[in-house]
């Protein structure tokens, strides 16, 4: 099936239906996403949206896990590079999951609301979501508006548990609350998923461009990346060429009422708004005292809910934190997200990949 899953749009596929090897699995998924072939950015012969948002897919399994209900597997298929990435999670896709595993059978739906434990396979970690299903069945529509979609839908509330070090090990993989990479001063955090935090103006930008701008930005986007392989390996993240991660967030004061202003690289591209699981750990940023966000970041007085502007609007962060230790934990991190059955069918897959003879 296809899903509009948050902000972010792919492919659901029940695990048993996709070939067991690893290495045939991965070129399936190539072969339907981007098509068989040389290099492709446009995605012409396979279903993939040939943006980042579009070139995803999730892979869902009754869990067999004690305290979860369904295992889900992200796979990003990265654009124009003829592989796929599994490093970090889809907070967006997350949101299709449950009402994929309903409508394909792997989860019985129950009266009014279906509350399941999902395991994300990619950081070991379990997320509650709880999604309208009125009469047993998954209810789409509603007058929830999330930034970064058209339209309203039902709410789907997603409770993270347990974030921190999903791809790093640590929430601060470096130890340290700021770093000094190619000379400027970086936050390396991963609370759910791998981001070096910049104060935009550290460079020479507002942090308030539009994305297109930032995308033609060649002289900027060479420094990120600079900075991105060297706080790859300080990461535990190893050579990061080849990785979707980490995330480069340019962060400024906020303009809208929020916590903070953001635009961010996933890596090589301008997000239209924010991940997931991005903006969690940005807030997260936000609330630790000591990185390159104190200062620049305005935190409400008095309420858990944590508004991260972006370049569509803004994505609200709803952070439990522990206070009694020595640096403030965050224990679980809510959300509201809206998701749309968008397809369901077969994609067809040349038959000599799918018996693991052709490579790409
Ligand atoms: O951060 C984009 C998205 C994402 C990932 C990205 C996501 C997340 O907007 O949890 O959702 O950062 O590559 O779907």
């Amino acid at each position: 099936m296809q899903l509009r899953g948050g902000s972010s749009k792919g492919l659901y596929f029940r695990a048993a239906d996709l070939p067991d090897d690893p290495a045939v699995r991965k070129q399936v998924l190539l072969a339907a996403m981007a098509g068989v072939g040389p290099d492709d950015r446009r995605q012409i012969d396979g279903l993939g949206g040939a943006d980042p948002l579009t070139s995803k897919v999730a892979i869902v399994s009754p869990s067999q896990r004690p305290g979860a209900d369904l295992d889900y597997e992200f796979v990003q298929v990265v654009v124009g590079a003829n592989t796929t990435d599994g490093t970090q999670n889809c907070g967006n896709l997350l949101a299709g999951v449950v009402p994929f595993a309903i409508e394909a059978g792997l989860l019985p739906a129950t009266a009014n609301e279906t509350c399941a434990r999902v395991f994300l396979v990619n950081s070991e970690s379990i997320c509650e979501v709880v999604v309208q299903t009125p009469g047993g069945r998954v209810n789409y529509a509603g007058s929830t508006r999330i930034d970064g979609a058209p339209g309203t839908g039902a709410p789907i509330l997603c409770n993270y548990l347990d974030t921190a070090g999903s791809a790093c090990g640590s929430l601060l993989p470096t130890a340290r609350l700021v770093d000094a990479i190619d000379g400027v001063h970086v936050t390396c955090l991963d609370n759910g998923m791998p981001v070096v935090l910049l104060r935009a103006a550290d460079l020479g930008r507002t942090g308030a461009e539009a994305p297109e701008v930032l995308n033609t930005d060649t002289a900027l986007k060479s420094r990120l990346e600079s900075i991105r392989l060297q706080a790859g390996p300080l990461m535990n993240l190893g050579d990061v060429k080849a990785k979707v991660v980490p995330k480069m967030c340019l962060i400024s004061p906020p303009r809208h009422g929020g916590i903070i202003h953001t635009r961010t690289f996933i890596p090589h591209v301008c997000h239209a708004a924010i991940g997931v699981l991005g903006a969690v750990s940005v807030a997260t940023a936000c609330v630790l005292p000591g990185t390159v966000a104190d200062g620049v970041a305005q935190l409400p007085a008095g309420s858990q809910a944590y508004s991260v502007e972006h370049p569509s609007g803004e994505f609200t962060v709803t952070l439990e934190i522990d206070r009694g230790g020595p640096t403030p934990e965050v224990r679980r991190a809510g959300l509201v997200r809206t998701a749309r059955l968008l397809s369901r069918g077969e994609v067809l897959i040349p038959e000599g990949i799918w018996d693991g003879k052709t490579g790409r």
